[in-house]
């Protein structure tokens, strides 16, 4: 956990799926020493969205390797019948997107059941008011600032601005929901996203693993520009 110059928290997710697959225990040992928060697991199905990415066999070799939290986001439909398979790794949290669900709130029931804290991922698009009546019973969200699908995705604008609203509605009616912001969460972005309300940042190809740099240059970069903020 960092702080930023107003002594706000700040936790940092990498996203796995923008790690190197062929020095995989590297990147865990440097996640490891330099204090990363959570690993945020992208589980993706071809359906939810157009692409297919990491899923529960990676979870299990991260379980087995690495003491931090998973942060399992879920990009599927069906969502109920992969509760029981991603909810019960020890201490994480999985946000799944609730517009694909029947009965989103037995949904967080049956992944505080499994053992893990329960959130919802929003998309862009997603309005509060769609929303709002998850949160008494959930205690992380995952605000998406791209269309979900692929890494290296475009900044949607206005979605920082639903940070802002989601954040202030947060305070307002005694919610205390963890704020994650995911998607083209880039040095020229974070500023602005956690001005508006984000707690925790999913760091991708746009800062964290930008092509070409030391990984732990980076993390050094990410943790000086959070203190700043
Ligand atoms: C996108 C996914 C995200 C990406 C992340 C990558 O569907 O949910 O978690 O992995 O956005 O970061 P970047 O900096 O490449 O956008
Ligand atoms: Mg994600």
């Amino acid at each position: 956990m960092t702080r930023t110059g107003k002594g706000q928290s700040i936790r940092i997710s990498p996203s796995m799926m923008c790690t190197d697959f062929l020095h995989l225990e590297d990147e865990l040992t440097l996640f490891d020493e330099t204090g990363i928060d959570y690993l945020h697991i992208d589980i993706m199905d071809g359906h939810y969205v157009p692409n297919f990415t990491l899923g529960p066999g990676f979870c299990k070799v991260l379980a087995e390797h690495s003491s931090i939290p998973m942060d399992i986001h879920l990009m599927i439909e069906n969502v109920d019948a992969y509760v029981p398979v991603f909810a019960g790794f020890p201490d994480c949290v999985v946000t799944f997107h609730p517009e694909v669900c029947y009965h989103p709130l037995r949904t967080v029931s049956f992944i505080r059941d499994q053992g893990a804290r329960a959130g919802i991922a929003v998309d862009p698009a997603t309005p509060l008011e769609s929303v709002k009546h998850l949160f008494p019973d959930i205690e992380f969200i995952c605000m998406m600032t791209v269309n979900p699908g692929y890494s290296g995705g475009r900044l949607v604008p206005q979605a920082i601005e639903k940070i802002r609203e989601f954040a202030e509605c947060f305070k307002k009616s005694g919610y205390d929901i963890e704020i994650e912001v995911d998607g083209n969460v880039s040095w020229e972005n974070i500023p602005n996203m956690i001005a508006a309300g984000a707690e925790t940042l999913v760091v991708g190809t746009s800062s964290m693993f930008e092509k070409g740099i030391n990984r732990k240059q980076n993390i050094q970069r990410l943790k000086a520009l959070i203190e700043e903020c």
